[in-house]
């Protein structure tokens, strides 16, 4: 009786075997085992589901592993970003699937795909937020504290919410003092009833204060708080950063900025929700 099926990827050599090891790191999985003999050295994914497929036709890949994601669109951002090269390009497919091919390594093509919505199961109610701000009223609460960092953040937050359809009527910005005041403001913005969706901004370097702990713990704590309590979609774009540098990286003009990421969240928060209230 088969126990389990083990799909290796022969690296070439110690280079190519880490590259290997940062593709599958990269899609989220975690080495179950990481093992360097005298001969030979290995690292093993285990994966929620596997299955072996034997197939027939056009459609299928030319590669031998296939793997199926939730969203092809974020897999192929994700890994272009960390500059594995995309061998196809991604497009929908007539099997009713979204893919792209991606070189995990030389030699290494990995076929990589998510079914569109409508070959998704039927019966299955499927509730999810879309990236339409339109329509949608925002609050984002940002601290002055190290503000050449968080007016950062904000100017990423207005430029995401902006480009997915948001006026800037239906945006309103309150600033605090610092970290510690931001879920207070928030829950005020929230039990307003005048926004969505709440987007906090802030910046807590560990460098600068010896209580660093307490503050982001209290402050993480505090907004959830306000997020469950009111019922309103709260997005944590609170940076907390071993030092300035950091700081800096997370809060990119261009690529990168937790700022955007946070009001990109808090789009679908509030989609969602409106969503589910409907439904
Ligand atoms: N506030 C921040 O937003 N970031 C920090 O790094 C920080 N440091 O380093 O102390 C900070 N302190 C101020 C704090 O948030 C409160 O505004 C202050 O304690 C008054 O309540």
């Amino acid at each position: 009786m088969i126990k389990t099926i083990y799909y290796v990827r022969l690296a070439a050599d110690e280079q190519q075997f880490e590259g290997l090891r940062r593709f599958f790191e990269a899609l989220g999985l975690e080495a179950a085992e990481d093992w360097t003999g005298r001969h030979n050295q290995g690292v093993l994914f285990r994966t929620p589901q596997a299955g072996i497929e034997v197939g027939r036709g056009g459609d299928f890949p030319r590669t031998s592993l296939v793997i199926e994601v939730a969203d092809a669109n974020s897999a192929y951002e994700m890994v272009k970003a960390r500059g594995f090269k995309i061998a196809e390009e991604i497009s929908d497919r007539r099997f009713g699937g979204r893919m792209f091919l991606v070189e995990a390594a030389p030699g290494h093509q990995v076929a990589i795909f998510s079914y569109l919505p409508e070959r998704r199961p039927r019966h299955i109610a499927m509730w999810e937020g879309s990236g339409d701000a339109k329509g949608a009223r925002f609050g984002l609460v940002v601290s002055r504290f190290n503000s050449f960092i968080t007016e950062r953040l904000l100017e990423a937050a207005l430029a995401a919410l902006r480009r997915h359809g948001a006026r800037d009527e239906d945006l309103t910005i309150v600033r605090t003092p610092g970290a510690f005041e931001i879920p207070a403001a928030a829950r005020a913005l929230a039990e307003s009833g005048r926004v969505d969706a709440v987007v906090c901004l802030g910046c807590i370097i560990r460098g600068e204060t010896s209580h660093y702990d307490h503050l982001a713990t209290e402050v993480t704590r505090g907004i959830g708080q306000s997020a469950q309590e009111t019922g309103v979609p709260h997005a944590y774009g609170v940076l907390t950063c071993e030092n300035l540098e950091q700081a800096i990286d997370r809060a990119g003009l261009k690529a990168g900025n937790k700022g955007f990421e946070a009001a990109m969240t808090a789009i679908e928060m509030a989609n969602l929700k409106k969503k589910v209230a409907s439904s």
